[in-house]
């Protein structure tokens, strides 16, 4: 007769009672039996778990001079396949470029070893992983064997949810009063869509989505308002920083003038240090009188623009960042002209252009409209001027124009340079005035100024200036 016993929790029981009939016999072990369980002679077996493990008892049963054995054989019991469980000891953290997060956490019941499929793991217990990245989940996994494991998936916080603000197709549109709205278009950058505005704080929703044709008709100056709001599951309530502006320019379209714009420049060679006088005239060629005239130009990066030197004729320019916003008011007819000087001092070598634009005007233009940055129109005009580029001997200069040109050419003092046509980049190694065509357009309109590279002064003695050795490239 046999007798298996059953594994509970990962032991054996620690007694079991045998019985037999006829009863009143008595019960033993045999002598040959291995030690970890014993039986007492009313037949209850007492079982030491850590020692009869995967062993067998024959114990014996006597009773009215007759024997008989039963054989007890005790299993090998594995230790349950008990679940641990994660406890993070606080919230996720972002990290400060908020690409990636962070977090700590403790294992209670740890199984075995502890890994994680994201980030990099540090510590013992508590351990911390840093490095995953943003809005992407973890997945914690302690194993002892390939079937007693145990996962646990952390749900990261999305670090970055503000979208950027959404990117006007144009800043400014002109509409005739009477006439319904233009349809301002917006674009955003990933999970986001764009919400419209009537002011630039607060305030209701007007509409959502890219494109929106505001209702009723124009009547005067309207500004609306375009922020991105998150379309990410994980960050709903997320908006863009800030709303930027898109302007409609109410024209009174059954008088029309003919404004137009000229930008000059006191020098077009100028040295590092020096200052320079630029001078907007917007004139009126028509027989009407032009009302709320505005014009925006751009400074150049390689200038500063110089404290308290705005002189207008008529109207006030303020500087916001290097935007220049010059509001006229009213230019009369048959020639009336309003001019705004200021001044700049040069900050470095190169080349730079800038351009001026009528950006707002009451009446409707015969040839122009205000703030859609075409060149050929006669509200447009840009100047440019050069600071001569010092050549160190044994260096280079480097040279760059848009890639939006095509059919370069390249040209110094005049002479075509045939080894650099088509190219966008080019090392210059030799004084000289330098200036470039392409087919759509080298030269901007209202001046084209040449590259100047002259000999430099103080670079540093011929002798280390051998090339090979010192060979400097200069943007
Ligand atoms: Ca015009
Ligand atoms: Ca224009």
């Amino acid at each position: 007769m046999e007798n298996t016993l059953v594994c509970a929790n990962g032991s054996v029981p620690s007694s079991v009672q045998l019985s037999a009939t006829p009863t009143g016999g008595t019960w033993s072990a045999l002598v040959s039996n291995p030690t970890g369980a014993t039986v007492s002679s009313s037949g209850l077996v007492s079982i030491n778990n850590a020692t009869a493990q995967g062993k067998s008892f024959d114990f014996v049963y006597l009773v009215n001079g007759c024997l008989d054995t039963i054989r007890v054989i005790v299993p090998v019991c594995s230790a349950p396949c008990v679940e641990s469980s994660v406890t993070l000891t606080d919230s996720p953290v972002c990290s400060q470029d908020v690409q990636t997060y962070s977090f700590t956490f403790s294992v209670t019941n740890k199984l075995g070893i502890v890994k994680v499929d994201k980030g990099t793991l540090t510590g013992n217990n508590p351990y911390t992983v840093s490095g995953i990245p943003s809005g992407q989940s973890v997945k914690i996994t302690d194993s002892l064997s390939a079937i007693c494991k145990s996962d646990t998936t952390i749900v990261g916080p999305n670090c970055n949810c503000n979208p950027p603000v959404p990117v006007l197709l144009a800043s400014s549109m002109t509409a005739c009063i009477g006439d319904t709205f233009p349809t301002l278009k917006a674009t955003v950058v990933g999970l986001a869509t764009v919400e419209w505005f009537s002011q630039s704080t607060g305030g209701a929703v007007l509409f959502t989505g890219l494109n929106y044709k505001p209702s009723g008709t124009v009547a005067a100056n309207t500004i609306y308002y375009a922020q991105a709001r998150s379309t990410d599951p994980t960050c709903l309530t997320a908006v863009s920083t800030s709303r930027v502006p898109v302007t409609i320019n109410a024209q009174n379209c059954l008088v029309e003038v003919d404004l137009a714009l000229k930008k000059l420049i006191s020098k077009k060679i100028a040295q590092v240090g020096e200052e320079l006088t630029y001078t907007i005239k917007v004139y009126n060629q028509s027989a009407n009188g032009a009302t709320n005239v505005a014009v925006t130009d751009t400074l150049p990066t390689a200038v500063q623009y110089v404290a308290n030197s705005f002189a207008p004729n008529r109207g006030t320019a303020t500087l916001t960042g290097n935007v220049i916003n010059w509001s006229i008011g009213n230019i009369a007819a048959n020639g009336d002209t309003v001019t705004l000087t200021y001044r700049v001092k040069v900050l470095q070598p190169g080349l730079y252009f800038n351009k001026a634009e009528i950006t707002s005007a009451g009446e409707k233009d015969v040839d122009s409209t205000p703030g859609n940055n075409q060149d050929a129109e006669d509200d447009l005009d840009r100047q440019c001027f050069t600071v001569p580029i010092p050549l160190c001997s044994g260096s280079k200069v480097e040279v760059s124009i848009g890639t939006n040109y095509t059919g370069v050419k390249w040209f110094k003092d005049g002479q075509e340079l045939t080894a650099l046509a088509g190219q966008h980049v080019v090392l210059l190694d030799a004084v000289g005035n330098y200036t470039y065509t392409a087919t759509n357009g080298g030269c901007p309109t209202g001046g084209c100024c040449p590259i100047t590279i002259q000999a430099g002064t103080n670079c540093c003695s011929d002798q280390l200036c051998v090339p090979f050795t010192t060979r400097k490239i200069k943007k």
